[in-house]
């Protein structure tokens, strides 16, 4: 009699210092472009769970904002707590490191991770590496650093082992049977990856500052089986910044919402029609209640 091997599950989170590629690596784990990427650190704001469910196990990835370390505003500290409250709900974590360097960054984000939770390190970003001879003795140092049970070299990027990640992951997860219903690819809804896209398009094309001080609000989100319709506002920090962000007769913001608008419709699968309006919110992101407001914990 051939024996049936269980079924495993469980929440996974992905941490690290900010702009690793943790985002990236989920988004490649899930085949799925869920969770918001850019060159600029601080991408992510939110917690975001994106599930993988095959024959024999249900991953369900947890992307976390990169940890901060010294002084942040309110946003920030909201980050971090999002951070260290992930790390104590799931089944196992992934830490995400550059290939090369670990800084005294990643060892913050070290000590936050608990005895006990099956750690796994992604060495991330192996596609940059000029010295190759240098990975192995890198990797021996982090073994011995953080006795994880097991250490995989990946390019997120490119997908290079990440499958071997995957399996990696899949094997310390619990025996346990599903979480979610085999199909659902996300615990967010529509209305949440509608601010994430638009959020995205202001991280990669605005300047290096500005993309910090702004925050989307969708006000209004109408949903048929064709048609999306979602009206938005894009807060800004200053009047200047409501200038920049909406650009020369409108361009710039005309194309943040097409870019936005098509990675909707694209993860919806239907139309959408988005409006778009800009408006100045002073010192919002030092401003506990207003945080709450736009949605940040
Ligand atoms: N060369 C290279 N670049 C990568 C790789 N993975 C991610 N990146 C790039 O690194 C940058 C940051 O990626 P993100 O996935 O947004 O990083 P993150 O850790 O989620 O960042 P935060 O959410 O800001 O903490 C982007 O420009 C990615 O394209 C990789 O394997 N190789
Ligand atoms: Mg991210």
């Amino acid at each position: 009699m051939v024996e049936k091997s269980a079924f495993r599950s469980g929440h996974v989170a992905i941490v690290g210092r900010p702009n690793v590629g943790k985002s990236t690596l989920l988004n490649k784990l899930i085949g799925q472009r869920l969770s918001i990427t850019s060159r600029k650190p601080q991408t992510t704001r939110h917690r975001i769970c994106g599930i993988l469910t095959t024959s024999s196990t249900q991953c369900a990835f947890v992307d976390t904002p990169g940890f901060q370390s010294g002084g942040t505003n309110a946003l920030g500290s909201a980050m971090n707590r999002t951070v260290t409250r992930t790390l104590g709900e799931v089944d196992a974590v992934v830490f995400v490191v550059v290939a090369g360097r670990y800084t005294a960054d990643d060892e913050r984000v070290a000590s936050l991770l608990a005895k006990g939770v099956p750690l796994i390190v992604a060495v991330n970003k192996v596609d940059q590496l000029r010295d190759r001879a240098a990975l192995l003795p890198f990797l021996a140092d982090l073994q011995q650093r953080l006795l994880p049970r097991a250490i995989v070299p990946v390019s997120a990027r490119q997908g290079y082992q990440v499958s071997r990640l995957l399996r990696e992951i899949e094997a310390v997860l619990p025996e346990r049977e599903l979480l979610y219903p085999a199909e659902q690819l996300t615990d967010r809804d529509e209305r949440f990856f509608a601010a994430e896209f638009i959020r995205e398009k202001l991280f990669r094309l605005l300047g290096d500052e500005l993309p910090y001080a702004t925050a989307v609000v969708i006000d209004q989100f109408e949903q048929t089986p064709k048609l999306r319709r979602i009206h938005a506002t894009i807060f800004v920090d200053k009047q200047s910044h409501k200038g920049i962000v909406v650009g020369e007769n409108g361009e710039r913001l005309k194309t943040i919402a097409t870019g936005a608008r098509k990675e909707m419709e694209a993860l919806y699968g239907s139309k959408v029609f988005l409006q778009v309006w800009v408006k100045v919110r002073r010192g919002w992101a030092d401003d506990r209640a207003q945080l709450r407001h736009f949605g940040y914990e």
